[in-house]
């Protein structure tokens, strides 16, 4: 992955920040003898807050952030003051973004819709100052509390694209070529397997004002689920498309075929993605005559299919109406409701021995723990004692 603009996983240390310590102040004026305790409470420390934002597609900007702080509370003071609160760190990620503890790989939340803020770690409460313990029987005390610890966190990110349609097909099948002619994505096309090694996102505009997003993922062959060609470290990103779109070209040997390995290796890697809506698009038509599309028409799988061509850009127009009509199904939206309420229940762990990253190191930096802040005024209490 080393230079590529494509981060789909980032390990993070986050540290909220600590509550700062209520005073233990007294009150002390000129003319008013035994002011009484007037210390304030500390302020709260800041929190590690995530937030889904549509503008941004990949964790990039996250690569070299390696760590993320809130700052902590201040300590409250005399005469009532509070002490002021630490500043909560956002960060934005893409929609669909999940987070793991890293150490363990334990699912923790995923993010997904634009604008939903999870607050990660929460800053620690500020102490209450002395002015909260006085009683009848305690005029004078000198206890405030402390303020909470901060809490700490190693979190890997991880990215699941958040396409409308998903294209799946082996090495060479005219997928990128494809998401080049339905959209201004400009993914990189060559006649040679595996051109494609990380997704690519297009938006496709569909008659005017509508639009939806297609994910083109990397080859698939036979074996990706075992770890073969790039294996299926991709698939998992049509986990969430909602619409899986199978190109396979016209001059294939046997579409059939190729249609049960591709959905073999797809459901090997996740039983659930056999339930998702399936279409077919036969890529590169051109090399085809009418007669011979007649011939292959009769052995196909049993999924709608349209003939397409990124050549002469037959059959696009066809297949754009096909995948609209599918995302706006009534059954279609009826069931991408229920997988995402099956989503929000079940979770897979990351395993994170297959995670590797480019630089792997775990430092921390320092806590900044001692406890400076405590703000007493010791001077001159003899009174008290009397
Ligand atoms: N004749 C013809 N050639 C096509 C068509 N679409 C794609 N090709 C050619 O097929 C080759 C592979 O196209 P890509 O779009 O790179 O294929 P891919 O499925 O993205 O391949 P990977 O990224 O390796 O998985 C390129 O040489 C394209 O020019 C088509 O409609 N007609
Ligand atoms: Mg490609």
């Amino acid at each position: 992955m080393s230079g590529s603009n494509f981060v789909d996983y980032v390990k993070i240390y986050c540290r909220s920040g600590k509550g700062g310590r209520g005073s233990s102040h007294f009150r002390r004026e000129k003319y008013i003898p035994r002011g009484g305790p007037d210390g304030g409470d500390g302020g709260e420390g800041g929190s590690i807050i995530f937030r889904a934002d549509r503008n941004y597609w990949t964790l990039l900007h996250l690569r070299y952030q390696r760590h993320i702080l809130a700052t902590h509370g201040e300590a409250g003071a005399g005469k009532g003051s509070s002490g002021k609160k630490g500043e909560s760190k956002i960060i934005d990620v893409p929609c669909g973004t999940v987070i793991y503890n890293a150490l363990t790989g334990e699912y923790i939340c995923d993010i997904t819709n634009h604008g939903e803020e999870v607050v990660l770690l929460k800053g620690g409460k500020g102490g209450l100052g002395n002015t909260h313990f006085k009683t009848s029987t305690n005029q004078a005390p000198r206890y405030a509390q402390p303020g909470e610890p901060y809490e700490e966190l190693w979190i890997i990110l991880e990215l699941k694209l958040l396409a409308d349609v998903g294209l799946v097909g082996f090495p060479n099948a005219g997928k990128s070529t494809l998401l080049s002619v339905v959209s201004a994505a400009k993914p990189k096309i060559a006649n040679y397997p595996f051109t494609t090694l990380v997704p690519n996102l297009g938006i496709v505009s569909y008659r005017g004002d509508k639009s939806f997003v297609m994910a083109d993922i990397p080859g698939i062959i036979e074996g990706a689920s075992e770890g073969k060609g790039l294996g299926i470290r991709f698939l998992r990103h049509i986990e969430r498309n909602s619409l899986l779109l199978f190109v396979i070209p016209a001059d294939a040997d046997d579409i059939k075929a190729e249609f049960d390995i591709l959905l073999n290796e797809l459901t090997q890697y996740n039983p659930e993605l056999a339930d998702k809506k399936r279409l077919l698009a036969i890529s590169k038509t051109d090399l085809l005559d009418d007669e011979l599309k007649e011939a292959i028409s009769e052995d196909l799988p049993d999924i709608p299919y349209v003939f397409i061509s990124a050549v002469t850009n037959s059959g696009l127009t066809e297949l754009k109406d096909m995948l609209w009509k599918e995302l706006n199904s009534q059954d279609f939206i009826l069931a991408k409701e229920k997988k995402e309420e099956k989503d929000s229940l079940i979770h897979r762990n990351l395993d994170i021995k297959t995670v590797v990253f480019e630089d792997d190191d775990d430092e921390v930096p320092p806590a900044d723990d001692d406890d400076d802040d405590f703000e007493t005024d010791y001077e001159d209490y003899s009174y008290l004692d009397q």
